[in-house]
């Protein structure tokens, strides 16, 4: 066992995902690589304004509503020291330590397991005043993707979150408003090589991420109310969830 978590490890050994069997793959194939393209693309060109920053951490939105609701597109840049992109994206989707970093959140419940990698997810959230509670439903990707772009970077992690439906959770029974959302966190590692030939320490890796996210609220609140929530909530988590990481890799194996 011992042994083949260490191949695994090295990327010697690729174990498929048995998410592809699932009716909902097409749709987790085609929205992960669209997220993943989405989040590459600069924030340049004047339609993203930067609302919050705090040191390497910037954020910008899109002011955009649907039938009168606010459901401004956010895109968000860190780079974060210490800790690689798999790592990152492995807590970001990790429901065993979601509690640990998500501060909205009053349930969670795992629906389905569709793989190893892919779950089908229940979530209510805090309620706040004097709005509707909320829950949220969705598909939990994570995947490794090679950088096409370049031969010799490391790979890029995304972990994407979509809305969906599931028999055991109909939206329209009981007093929550149902969410929608697309959200997701790509992170590229990169590696300062080590002088001598030395082994690669955590002080030599620095981790990129973008994290993208599209929420609608699902019934109506006043947007200027909701925008306030935004401007808390998203720097909040991001500082939060990458400390978090940091925290918990600290001092152990690197997983590359
Ligand atoms: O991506 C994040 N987390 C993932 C794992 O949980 C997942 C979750 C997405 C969040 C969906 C938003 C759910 C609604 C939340 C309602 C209340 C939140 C405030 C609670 C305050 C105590 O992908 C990180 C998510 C970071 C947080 C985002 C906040 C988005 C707010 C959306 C508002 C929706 C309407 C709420 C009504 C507000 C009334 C003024």
């Amino acid at each position: 066992q011992q042994y083949l978590e260490r191949l695994k490890n090295k990327q010697v050994v690729r174990f498929a995902s048995q998410a592809p069997a699932h009716p909902l793959w097409p749709e987790i194939e085609r929205v992960t690589l669209e997220q993943l393209q989405y989040a590459r693309l600069g924030v340049e060109g004047g339609v993203w304004q930067l609302f919050a920053e705090d040191g390497e951490m910037k954020m910008y939105k899109r002011e955009e509503e649907v039938d009168g609701l606010a459901v401004d597109p956010l895109k968000a840049v860190h780079t974060v020291k210490g800790v690689t992109g798999r790592e990152m994206t492995h807590y970001f989707f990790s429901p065993d330590v979601r509690f640990e970093w998500e501060t909205t959140l009053e349930q969670m419940k795992v629906l389905e397991t569709i793989a190893d990698d892919t779950l089908i997810i229940l979530q209510i959230h805090k309620r706040v005043w004097p709005a509707s509670q909320r829950d949220a439903l969705f598909w939990s990707h994570v995947r490794r993707v090679p950088n096409d772009t370049d031969r010799d970077a490391q790979d890029i992690w995304i972990a994407c979150n979509h809305s969906t439906e599931h028999h055991e959770a109909p939206s329209n029974e009981g007093k929550m408003v149902r969410v929608a959302l697309t959200v997701c966190l790509v992170c590229q590692t990169s590696i300062e090589p080590p002088a001598d030939g030395r082994p690669v320490t955590r002080d030599h890796l620095t981790c990129k991420i973008t994290y993208c996210s599209v929420v609608n609220p699902g019934g109506w609140v006043p947007t200027s109310a909701l925008r306030a929530v935004y401007k808390r909530e998203y720097p909040k988590f991001l500082k939060r969830f990458t400390q978090y990481v940091k925290d918990r890799c600290d001092k152990q194996p690197i997983l590359f």
